[in-house]
């Protein structure tokens, strides 16, 4: 796909919501930077009209920014000559019935870019390709059942010939999928599912790999008690990355179905498995299980980062990935070896770390401490004080790397819970949870609920940390003008030293920002764009508007002191020097 990867590489434009295929949100703009950025002003601000959580980022091509919009899904076309101005808009009718089935929020992460087209995956999971220049439809598919619980929050990934999409629904038994269309017609190309029989999930018994092992005939069913594999979860709304030297993509599965693990004994395989498959075939090439038999619903989800850096005197093409369990991994992306597994916040305490021993049974596996498990021998157990909550330490808002300084700067949660599984039993359509939850703010935190970490993946350190009252649910931007930006659920857009973290700039927008801050050059101008419009898992509670502290899967509890300090909106805000 000549023309994305040209827009991509051209830094005065931002043309996947990833920042590029390497999911690095990194720009190589400096007109803003460490000595300047506390002059930055507003330039324009626009609503989107719509009040739930807006996460994702606009798209700039050209004079064109493209904005979304949580459920309905509206996207504008806005004229970058005219301040903004509507050049068209899109507003797909979608049957409201979707709602209730979306767990956390009906947000949406983006619309992305490829061939003059826009490409939108809706609630609904239908995925329409618009012409950039008109807003008309040139294609549309249907990629899944809402009526059966699939729905849709993710961008997609328009790389080659294909946009590939995934799917949500983990919390009403879908069993996920990553699925290929042709970007000209919408013809499906391969479906490869996360679990369930060899030829379904695109496995080669002796090819595939797991931790450089293959991984033999039938290795997701062996895993699942009976048929469970059929409504196992291991959905795909996380983030997608390309590496195409390799023809590879890379992604994670989510949660097992249901959130009581005693009803599902076994590993539960692939769910909460990071993937390497072809980008043509869908074949997979390795995966590695992060989370066997999840106790905690910490899917897999959460960005691959693609960098290239020496380790061990040795430079290595690598995948770093901070997991909703607490630990971030760096991983060789081309074999699939796990290079480096450390926890990103010293709160976690569900596991002692990961077994880094290749000759050991249980190499690559985390050692679960006793105390925080919410199972023992098929039994439910009731558990307090488990470190992270269910939202994990990093939920789907994505990190950003810097090459300058080598650095992850990682917008993380610090929140603590207690889970106390039920059984459930499974109806299409209907929630398939099993488990009710509360969550607070990690014990040794006086109350922060989440912190923005510099991370060292090479030795597994935090570099510097900053505390934030609460979980930092925005996505980072690092640039070449060695700042990094981040938004926080108050509403604040922050920019922040690269090297040291000293704080830069605020400025509060209208709504807590559960977006992704963008930047963009136009007129030889750098501006930056953040979408505010709190929501999300972590601002249900105000999204949705309930209040019983266990609602929202235990998250309207948690965040109940949002409500003194924002308040509902959907707006852009631009800034520039
Ligand atoms: N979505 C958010 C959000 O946007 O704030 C947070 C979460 C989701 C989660 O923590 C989830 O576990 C989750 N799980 C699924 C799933 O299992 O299918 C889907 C989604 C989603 O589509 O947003 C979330």
């Amino acid at each position: 796909n000549d023309d994305l990867i040209q827009q991509m590489d051209d830094p005065n434009q931002w043309a996947i919501q990833t920042g590029d295929y390497k999911n690095q949100r990194y720009s190589e703009l400096d007109q803003i930077n460490s000595e300047n950025v506390g002059d930055l002003q507003v330039a324009w601000m626009f609503s989107t009209g719509v009040l739930r959580g807006h996460e994702g980022s606009p798209l700039v091509i050209g004079d064109t920014m493209y904005v979304h919009t949580p459920f309905p899904n509206t996207v504008y076309a806005l004229d970058l000559n005219e301040n903004g101005k509507i050049k068209w808009k899109y507003e797909p009718k979608q049957d409201p019935e979707v709602i209730p089935v979306m767990c956390c929020d009906t947000v949406n992460r983006g619309v992305a870019y490829a061939n003059g087209k826009i490409f939108l995956h809706q609630a609904d999971t239908t995925v329409v390709a618009l012409n950039a220049e008109s807003g008309e439809v040139e294609w549309s598919v249907v990629n899944g059942d809402p009526t059966k619980g699939e729905t849709n929050t993710a961008t997609v990934l328009p790389v080659k010939d294909v946009v590939i999409v995934g799917i949500s629904g983990g919390e009403f038994g879908v069993r996920g999928h990553v699925t290929a269309y042709d970007i000209e017609t919408g013809e499906q190309k391969w479906r490869a599912y996360s679990m369930g029989p060899d030829e379904e999930m695109l496995v080669n018994a002796e090819e595939t790999t797991h931790l450089g092992e293959p991984i033999g005939a039938d290795s997701s069913i062996k895993t699942w008690e009976g048929d469970q594999w059929q409504i196992g979860g291991g959905t795909t709304w996380g983030w997608y990355a390309a590496d195409m030297e390799e023809n590879l993509f890379y992604y994670g599965t989510g949660n097992p179905s249901t959130w009581n693990p005693a009803q599902r004994p076994g590993d539960n395989r692939w769910s909460m498995t990071i993937m390497a498959r072809d980008i043509d075939t869908g074949e997979a090439k390795w995966f590695y299980q992060m989370t066997p038999h999840d106790e905690w619903d910490y899917d897999g989800v959460n960005e691959m980062i693609l960098t290239e850096q020496e380790i061990d005197g040795e430079e290595r093409k690598l995948l770093t990935h901070f997991d909703r369990n607490g630990i971030a991994y760096t991983m060789d992306r081309v074999s699939g070896e796990l290079l480096v597994a450390e926890k990103y916040d010293p709160a976690v305490n569900w596991t002692t770390g990961v077994d880094m021993d290749p000759e050991s049974d249980t190499y690559g596996r985390p050692e679960v401490v006793a105390q925080y498990s919410t199972e023992q021998n098929g039994e439910d157990v009731n558990s307090t004080g488990i470190c992270p909550a269910a939202l994990g330490t990093k939920d789907q808002q994505p990190a950003a790397y810097s090459p300058k300084t080598e650095t992850f700067y990682v917008p993380t949660n610090h929140v603590c819970m207690d889970y106390e599984p039920f059984r459930v039993a499974y109806t299409a359509g209907q929630p398939y949870v099993g488990a009710t939850l509360a969550m607070y703010p990690a014990p040794d935190s006086h109350g922060g609920m989440g912190n923005f970490v510099a991370w060292d993946n090479i030795n597994g350190e935090i570099k510097w940390s900053i505390p934030e009252q609460f979980s930092v649910w925005s996505g980072a931007l690092a640039t070449a003008g060695d700042v990094v930006f981040y938004g926080t659920l108050e509403g604040y857009l922050k920019a922040v030293d690269a090297e040291t973290g000293d704080e830069l700039y605020r400025f509060k927008t209208p709504s807590g920002i559960i977006g992704n801050v963008m930047t963009y050059s136009f007129n030889d101008k750098q501006y930056v764009g953040i979408l505010s419009g709190v929501g999300g898992w972590a601002g249900i509670g105000l999204a949705a508007g309930l209040t019983n502290p266990n609602d929202g899967l235990g998250a309207v509890g948690g965040y109940a002191a949002l409500s003194d300090y924002t308040a509902l909106g959907g707006q852009l805000t631009v800034f520039t020097l």
